[in-house]
């Protein structure tokens, strides 16, 4: 557990801060921003997928406590939103056996999925 709520408020925070640099890393190479290097393609998306398992666990409902980004709407439908962070971890999970695979094509869709995951929740679930 955690010893404040505040802390269940910057683990989920912190999580998706780096799931936001790895899976960023993988579209500055699918852009062609910086050099396409399968090997750490494969390591990000790892990351991410191990990343992806971690936030879920930080949204808890506390009296008084500032959630910030996170819209009220989450706790009317929690369980629409543990579906929705599992279908992320499954994208996510997806991406590394794209990346495994070596075939940069399946990387580019699996990269464009998982962004649909995180992008999903975001319109439904985050402020702004
Ligand atoms: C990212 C990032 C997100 C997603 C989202 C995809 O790189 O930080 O939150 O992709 O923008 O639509």
């Amino acid at each position: 557990n955690f010893k404040k709520p505040e802390d269940a408020v910057k683990y989920r925070q912190s999580a998706f801060s780096l799931m936001a640099y790895n899976f960023g890393d993988i579209g500055a190479m699918l852009k062609g921003k910086k050099p396409y290097d399968a090997a750490t393609v494969t390591v990000r998306a790892e990351n991410v997928a191990a990343l992806s398992k971690l936030p879920l666990e930080g949204f808890i409902q506390v009296k008084g406590l500032d959630q910030r980004d996170a819209l009220n709407k989450i706790w009317d439908e929690k369980a629409r939103f543990n579906e929705k962070m599992q279908t992320l971890q499954k994208n996510a999970s997806l991406l590394v056996v794209a990346a495994q695979s070596g075939d940069k094509r399946a990387v580019q869709k699996a990269f464009m999925e998982t962004g649909k995951s995180c992008k999903s929740c975001h319109d439904n679930y985050k402020q702004d």
